[in-house]
């Protein structure tokens, strides 16, 4: 992860590796793997405000917010990922000795370029950018996140989808001996999350691999996940091993679970209130008693960007 090198146009001419790119490659091969291992296993040492080196080309993205950051304690101490436990803490405690290497995803359905793939290959073709976007959980609580990913529609794009391909659907790990969470059936496992096609298309849609310059903590989702920032959090499916390409509209673990209390799209909507509370409001994590909460606004803010995608459809039944 440490030599991202190649840009997307890059791609097309892998085949015709020149010397240097491939010594770089099996540098980056060599590097990466001591170093996610030396970050991963010192994950729980790191001091709060520290800001990682995992990814030395990141470049920073004009999409980032400008509100104060979530210091990283917060960011990993205080989590959603019921394949470690349904507690915030639990996830911090029971992920410590998760292992995400080796990791491959699968890509299928309707796509010309499917196929198997190793995460560094997976990841390799992109150009990392950090983004800092805020994560507005459904239950009323938001975070400021310092992710480290691409775009992606970039990712989309490679895989060449078809005109069958309607929407996208991701699959999270499952694995009850490494996820104990799994163990008791509190969610319908494996988590499944779809957008439809032009959601996934948007520019603000991405693949986060890292936070605070240095690999995704397990917590969050390590290595791979998406990131949604006009939906509300649980649509940012973690530890990704599968991505598909359908015709309809797949089935979502929340969605499934109580259809009446998770939409489908879950856009952030302080409009519309989630049926045992008001979404108007959110507490900022880290937010001194008496600070004020804060008021959630449509689309999480990004109303420019993602409003067009909805025109003409009733947010009140599409929620
Ligand atoms: N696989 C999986 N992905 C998941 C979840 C989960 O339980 N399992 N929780 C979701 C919810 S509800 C939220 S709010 C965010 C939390 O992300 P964070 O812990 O990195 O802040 O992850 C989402 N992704
Ligand atoms: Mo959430």
């Amino acid at each position: 992860m440490s030599i991202i090198i190649k840009k997307p146009s890059d791609i097309k001419s892998s085949e015709i590796t020149d010397q240097s790119t491939y010594l770089n490659r099996r540098k980056f091969l060599k590097q990466s793997t001591a170093l996610l291992g030396a970050a991963w296993a010192g994950r729980i040492a790191m001091p709060v405000e520290a800001k990682g080196n995992d990814f030395p080309g990141v470049i920073k993205s004009s999409f980032s917010t400008t509100e104060s950051i979530n210091t990283l304690k917060e960011i990993t101490s205080y989590n959603n990922f019921y394949e470690f436990g349904t507690g915030k803490r639990d996830p911090a405690k029971n992920a410590v000795n998760f292992k995400p290497r080796p990791w491959s995803i699968t890509v299928e359905g309707e796509a010309n370029k499917t196929g198997v793939f190793d995460l560094e290959d997976f990841i390799n073709p992109y150009q990392m950018e950090e983004r800092i976007y805020r994560l507005r959980c459904v239950e009323g609580w938001s975070m400021v996140i310092p992710w480290v990913g691409f775009s992606l529609a970039e990712m989309i794009k490679k895989f060449e989808p078809t005109s069958k391909a309607k929407y996208v659907e991701f699959t999270t790990l499952y694995d009850p001996e490494r996820m104990p969470g799994q163990i008791r059936r509190v969610l319908h496992w494996p988590y499944t999350e779809g957008l439809r096609m032009d959601e996934a298309m948007n520019p603000l849609s991405f693949m986060a691999v890292g936070l605070y310059g240095e690999v995704l903590p397990n917590q969050n989702g390590a290595p791979i996940r998406l990131v949604m920032p006009w939906k509300y959090g649980f649509k940012s499916i973690k530890s990704i091993i599968k991505i598909r390409f359908t015709e309809t509209q797949p089935p979502c673990t929340w969605n499934v679970t109580a259809p009446k209390e998770y939409g489908f799209y879950s856009n952030v909507n302080p409009e519309v209130d989630h049926p045992r509370w008001s979404q108007r409001t959110e507490r900022r994590i880290g937010a001194n008693f008496w600070e004020p909460k804060q008021e959630t606004e449509m689309f999480n803010g990004y109303a420019d960007q993602v409003a067009h995608l909805y025109t003409g459809m009733d947010l009140r039944k599409y929620f």
